[in-house]
């Protein structure tokens, strides 16, 4: 299998204005703090750390119909967006943190300025999908989907914040794996826009395996191109991650998860992933909040390479006595 890129750039986006809950911007923290720069120096790459972005706090943000903090999303996701296209631009695979998961408009946007075929893979209970017209919570983390994506460009009104960006996606570059919470308006637009998606029904009947077999053909049968895989933690079952905002029942088990990570991985196109909702503040023990970030650190080790068969990094032959 080959590499796209043989470094990886860690970026961490201490964010969460994109929901009304605070703790899960301590989410690129407490990733690093489970280990993830040492877990990922057992594979065959030179990581970078970039640290975290700075964003800053807007004195002034009225909400914009019931969608709270709009400027400040779409201000942290423009400078997003500059870092996550600097970092592909560099030649690097792109590890972004999060933070809630609106960052991923950033990540997307700033992806697609250095690959504009690139395609999405969104792991997520929820889809992400609503407009501030379809919102239950008006919550911009609900919403990401819906601006990067050019067929709903006539269904979205100018939120403040956001004149520095256009949709740029097509219905049928992003699969979705994992749904099992979606709104009413969100399930029309899924279904009039004909987007693929996997709802945890779905993989019950088909099995992993047969889901991810679709959705790699579904993106990549036309033409191989850069992956962005954005990764909702709370795609996994709560009892695996419970440190996290909008938790769900029956969620992709451990190996389910893993296996989605593999997949990408042995296409060798996996160009950016964003890690998102990890909030180490919402844990019922410390074990909990442990259990969310040591996963958190699985599935960006198992996305850039780490096997469960074991990785022949470290040992290229069997070692010889002199
Ligand atoms: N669909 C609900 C809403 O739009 O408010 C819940 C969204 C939760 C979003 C989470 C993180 O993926
Ligand atoms: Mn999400
Ligand atoms: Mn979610
Ligand atoms: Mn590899």
């Amino acid at each position: 299998q080959q590499n796209r890129s043989h470094s990886v750039a860690i970026l961490g986006a201490p964010f969460s204005k994109g929901q009304k809950r605070r703790g899960v911007e301590h989410g690129p923290k407490a990733i690093r703090d489970a280990g993830l720069v040492e877990r990922l120096s057992n594979l065959d790459y030179p990581v970078h750390d970039f640290g975290d972005l700075t964003f800053k706090h807007l004195e002034k943000d009225e909400h914009f119909m019931h969608v709270p903090f709009p400027r400040t999303v779409g201000r942290a996701n423009k400078l997003l967006s500059g870092a996550v296209s600097g970092a592909v631009g560099a030649g690097h695979t792109c590890i972004m943190l999060g933070g809630d998961h609106s960052l991923a408009i950033g990540s997307v946007e700033g992806h697609a300025q250095q690959c504009p075929d690139l395609c999405l893979i969104w792991v997520d209970a929820h889809a992400d999908i609503n407009t501030p017209l379809t919102s239950p919570s008006g919550n911009l983390h609900g919403q990401s989907v819906a601006f990067l994506l050019k067929d709903l460009q006539n269904k979205m009104p100018e939120v403040p914040g956001f004149s520095w960006m256009k949709p740029f996606l097509s219905a049928r570059d992003l699969v979705y794996i994992g749904l099992r919470d979606v709104d009413p308006g969100e399930h029309i637009i899924l279904k009039t826009l004909g987007i693929q998606y996997f709802s945890m029904r779905d993989i019950d009947r088909m099995g992993i395996q047969r889901v991810m077999e679709v959705t790699l053909d579904h993106l990549l049968a036309r033409k191989q191109r850069p992956i962005h895989l954005s990764f909702d933690i709370d795609a996994f079952d709560p009892s695996l991650a419970p440190a996290t905002g909008t938790p769900v029942n029956g969620g992709l088990t451990y190996r389910e998860g893993i296996y989605v990570t593999e997949e990408i991985h042995n296409t060798g196109l996996l160009s950016v992933m964003d890690v998102v909702e990890v909030n180490p503040t919402l844990g019922a023990t410390p074990e909990a909040v442990e259990a969310t970030t040591s996963l958190a650190v699985d599935v960006i080790a198992s996305a850039l390479g780490q096997t469960r068969e074991g990785a022949h990094v470290a040992f290229p032959k069997i070692p010889e006595p002199k």
